[in-house]
Order: C-alpha cells, then structure tokens, then sequence
C-alpha cells in the first residue's frame, strides 16, 4: 500500500537525496571545493525552490516512524515544531532562490546559503541520529 511504513521512508529519503543533492553542490562552491558557476548555482536554486513546494511532511505520516532510518521519535512527538522547521528552511530557501535570481553578490548568496545550511542543520540536530 503506498501510504504504507517503507513507501513512506523511501518517499522521504527520495525527497532529502534531491535536496541535498542540490544544496551540497551550493555549499561546495561557496567554501571553494568546487568552482563556481552561476549557471549552476541558478539552477540548483530553482531546483530547491521547487522541492520546497513538495510535501515533505507526507513522508512523516504516522506509523512511518524510524525503522532503520535515522528519523528520531522526536518527530511524531512534536510535530507542530517538526513542521514549524521545515517552514524555516522554506523560507531560507526563498530567501536564497531569490537573491541568486536576482544576481547577488557571492558575499550575499554565501550568506544566504549560509542560513539555509543552518535551517537544514536545526531541524538534523533535533530530530535525525547522528548514524
Ligand atoms: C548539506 C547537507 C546537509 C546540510 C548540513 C548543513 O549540504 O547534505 O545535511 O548541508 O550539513 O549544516
């Protein structure tokens, strides 16, 4: 059944591969691990502006907890914080799609991926196990 316990872990596992996938090469070219290309970083952008669209929060349902993901209990237990942070990273999210968009300065999108790495990092600290 698709609402079922491991189609939903695999729903939001899927979902987080995309946004990393996005967001890694992001950070890689603001520390200088990777070179920067502003094509690139327009269209990992786009693309995370776009999965912010998605509902993450689906892939939470109840009695989708853990299993062997690193999902802590926490989540069920506090949901409204749990969607409250997810909200944050939105808004980090926009806030860098916008900027980018608009052409920024390198200062100003490192500063603005900056803070979507710390929305991505709130919500790891409270509710995902370090292995
Ligand atoms: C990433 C990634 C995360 C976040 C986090 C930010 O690129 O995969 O989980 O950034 O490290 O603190």
């Amino acid at each position: 059944h698709f609402d079922d316990k491991e189609p939903m872990q695999s729903y939001r596992q899927s979902y987080f591969a995309l946004v990393a996938s996005n967001f890694g090469p992001m950070g890689a070219m603001v520390k200088g691990d990777m070179p920067w290309d502003d094509a690139k970083m327009q269209a990992y952008a786009e693309n995370l502006d776009t999965l912010m669209e998605l509902d993450l929060l689906r892939g939470f349902a109840a009695g989708s907890e853990r299993g062997t993901t690193r999902a802590k209990p926490e989540i069920w237990e506090n949901q409204e914080d749990f969607a409250d942070k997810f909200e944050d990273l939105r808004k980090a999210v926009d806030a860098l799609d916008d900027v980018v968009e608009d052409g920024g300065e390198r200062a100003a999108i490192a500063r603005a991926v900056g803070e979507t790495g710390k929305a991505c990092k709130a919500c790891h600290d409270d509710y995902k196990t370090k292995d």
